[in-house]
């Protein structure tokens, strides 16, 4: 419990911190400098550059990851009854904690103002590769960790099916072993020799093929913690159970099959990779689509379900009995609502050809703030109200409640207005990733989607006062109640019959699937990487890439 607080209250730190820059990029998307105030506040802070990478990095990579750390370990071990290697538990939390700490230092000091893609050939100081390599290598104690665990319970439990939660748990940190390997070839292949000095410069089609490989399957890593919680959580928060624990482990495994050979569908516009290869992977992104859809249809179902337990009756009318004065509810249904356009436009991201009229515009932080600060982030913040009473004892009052309430209506509602204005800015034709406030009266005709991405940037600013506020009232008080701390994990009953018993079994051969999984990605990637390293010419003598 200590060890997963600890992840919890690293992960909300960084979210809150990465989180207060979001208000000036909203500025800067309405034209408004804000940035002279802001050197002004905090003088480290030299550019909009530096604002975006700082609000990038922490949003994005680290409280996502620091969260996944926290969830995806804690349920397993609470549903097995199994502790995990502690001594380990720890080493994962400090490489992540110093790991996280150097790499602040040049973000801080402006020495890292590489974005948190941090494409070649922008150059960030040593200290920041180094310090994100062991932050992500962290994440591998957090896999072995897991797969003890599963070893362990396998051992007591012979010819078994791994119990559901566990089940989502050890094909997600799979499929993150899978997907991590780009990131950790391009750091230690290229970014971390080039900041130390020892190769003179980095091909960035390269250093882009590798990122990416790892690149779109971090927002499947980001996104399958919310989506454990949504299945092994939200049905009993609403009430009911969750209607089929075959639909919920075949969403998880084609996860572990297709969030890796995707990775082309952020290079459409990159050159040096044969079309044909864009294609299978611009094809392979609308079957990674397939199990979001199939997990729409699962949950609407079960929140049916657990409305019609509760007397909810009609075609729609189900809907209002559900428990409304439930953060722990709201805030993760809130997020999928939002997940709906979001899912939507990542479709169209995904077209071979659609995506040449939105992308490197303001459309795509349109979409992922959908995504990735909405759904993702909604949920994280509704899981508080079950996990933190569980985790430190201290209860949560009416009030607190209500204050939640409010808060995850305002961070839907603020998120949703900003992505409207984003996606039609982007439509407009303003860029993404652009200082556009240093030129007055940029892009004139995105003037009304502009006052839009403002309007949303002060809802969130609102809603996340309040969050800190209520999150610092929990935390702080001096209050415990033992009976809360002992409390079971709230899991979901799940239904699940004789006729699923085959299917399930298949589904339960984890060390076949990985293998099949990493052959796609052999596959899909093998033959642009072999032409890509063969291209390398590096001059003798020179160790230019
Ligand atoms: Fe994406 C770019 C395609 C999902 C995040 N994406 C990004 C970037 C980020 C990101 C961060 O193909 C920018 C990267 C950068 O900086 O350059 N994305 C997709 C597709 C999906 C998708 C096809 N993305 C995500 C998720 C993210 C995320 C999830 C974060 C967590 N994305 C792309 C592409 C690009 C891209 C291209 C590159 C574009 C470019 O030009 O650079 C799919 O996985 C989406 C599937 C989702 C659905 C929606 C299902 C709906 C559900 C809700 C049901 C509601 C219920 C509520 C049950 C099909 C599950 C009922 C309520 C009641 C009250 C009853």
């Amino acid at each position: 419990k200590k060890l997963t607080l600890y992840f919890l209250v690293l992960g909300f730190v960084a979210v809150i911190v990465g989180s207060l820059f979001g208000p000036f990029q909203a500025l800067n998307y309405e034209n408004v400098d804000a940035y002279p105030l802001l050197k002004r506040l905090l003088p480290f802070v030299q550019s909009y550059y530096q604002g975006l990478t700082l609000h990038g990095v922490l949003n994005a990579i680290v409280f996502t990851q620091l969260f996944a750390q926290a969830i995806m370990v804690y349920l397993p071990a609470r549903e097995l009854g199994l502790k995990p290697n502690m001594t380990l538990g720890w080493v994962s939390w400090w490489m992540a904690f110093l790991g996280l700490l150097l790499a602040a230092l040049p973000l801080l000091s402006n020495d890292a103002t590489v974005l948190y893609t941090f494409y070649p050939p922008l150059k960030g100081h040593w200290a920041f590769y180094l310090g994100a390599s062991v932050f992500v290598l962290s994440t591998w104690v957090s896999i072995y960790l897991v797969l003890d665990m599963w070893r362990r319970w396998k051992a007591q439990n012979p010819g078994k099916t791994t119990p559901l939660v566990t089940y989502m748990a050890v094909v997600f940190w799979l499929m993150w072993f899978i997907a991590s390997i780009g990131l950790v070839l391009e750091s230690v292949l290229f970014l971390l020799p080039w900041s130390f000095g020892l190769i003179q410069g980095v091909d960035p089609l390269v250093a882009r093929t590798l990122f990416w490989w790892t690149g779109h399957p971090i927002v499947y890593f980001w996104l399958l913690p919310a989506y454990a919680i949504l299945y092994a959580i939200l049905p009993r928060q609403a009430g009911g159970k969750l209607v089929s624990d075959p639909m919920a482990r075949l969403a998880f495994l084609l996860f572990l099959l297709l969030s890796t050979p995707v990775g082309f569908h952020h290079q459409f516009a990159d050159p040096g990779i044969d079309p044909l290869w864009k294609m299978i992977h611009s094809v392979l992104t609308m079957f990674v689509a397939v199990p979001s859809l199939m997990t729409a249809f699962t949950l609407a179902a079960s929140l049916e379900l657990a409305a019609r337990m509760r007397g909810g009756k009609g075609l729609l009318g189900w809907i209002r009995t559900l428990p409304w004065d439930n953060p722990a509810f709201v805030a993760p249904v809130l997020g999928l609502l939002g997940f709906i356009p979001g899912g939507a436009g990542g479709m169209v991201n995904a077209s071979f050809t659609l995506d040449y009229v939105v992308h490197n515009t303001a459309w795509i932080p349109g979409h992922f703030h959908l995504q990735v600060a909405g759904l993702v982030t909604l949920t994280a913040m509704g899981s508080l109200y079950w996990l933190l009473p569980n985790l430190t004892g201290k209860p949560i009052s009416d009030g607190q409640r209500r204050l939640g309430l409010a808060v995850v209506w305002l961070w839907f509602i603020g998120m949703m207005i900003m992505a409207l204005g984003l996606h039609w800015a982007g439509l407009l034709g303003v860029p993404r990733r652009s200082y556009i406030a240093q030129v007055p009266d940029a892009y004139p005709q995105a003037a009304v989607p502009m006052v839009f991405n403002v309007l949303g940037g002060i809802v969130l600013l609102v809603a996340l006062l309040l969050f800190i506020y209520g999150l610092l009232s929990v935390l702080l008080q001096s209050r415990r109640e033992v009976a809360l701390a002992e409390a079971e994990v709230p899991f979901a009953e799940v239904i699940s019959g004789p006729e699923d018993r085959r299917s399930v079994a298949a589904m339960d051969r984890i060390g076949f699937w990985f293998a099949v999984a990493v052959i796609l990605v052999l596959l899909a990637y093998g033959p642009t990487l072999v032409q890509l390293f063969s291209n390398l010419n590096p001059v003798p003598g020179m160790r230019v890439w």
